[in-house]
């Protein structure tokens, strides 16, 4: 049975081109429930145990180093079938590629730079939830 949430977080340029408000109120429009939020500083070290899985790509410490540049805003997202829902509104990781009025065609600029992060399953999104939130934090 697919879960009930996702783990998103709005990248350092989307948060730093001052989209954080549009892009939320899209989230919510699109019948997403927000059950926690903070806005959090990464170290390097931290935005690359996030992305340990990418660790052999060749983009690794492109990702790392830019994810780790300024604040991300992350947030817990529910909603029935919340993990393919949300990468539905979001959009392809590439902007370029992304199906119009996606997060990712509005707000991104370049791969990299592409607004948003979404969870790609289930178990990655309790994974990347329970990364940023302790179960105190979360509604
Ligand atoms: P995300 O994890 O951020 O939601 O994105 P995604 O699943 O659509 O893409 P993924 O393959 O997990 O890649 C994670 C992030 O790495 C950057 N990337 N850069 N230069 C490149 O070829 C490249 N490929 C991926 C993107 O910012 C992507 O969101
Ligand atoms: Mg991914």
């Amino acid at each position: 049975m697919a879960g009930n949430f996702t783990f998103t977080m709005i990248k350092p340029a989307a948060y730093e081109n001052k989209h954080a408000g549009k892009i939320l109120d899209m989230i919510l429009q699109g019948g997403f429930r927000i059950k926690a939020i903070k806005l959090v500083k990464l170290s390097y070290e931290q935005a690359g145990e996030f992305y340990g899985i990418h660790k052999d790509r060749p983009f690794y410490n492109d990702l790392v180093t830019f994810m780790s540049s300024g604040p991300v805003l992350a947030a817990i997202l529910e909603k029935e079938n919340a993990v393919d829902d949300y990468r539905k509104l979001i959009g392809s990781t590439n902007p370029a590629d992304a199906a119009e009025g996606t997060i990712r065609k509005l707000f991104g600029i370049s791969v990299q730079k592409n607004a948003v992060h979404g969870s790609d399953s289930d178990e990655n999104a309790a994974i990347e939830a329970a990364f940023f939130f302790s179960a105190l934090e979360r509604c």
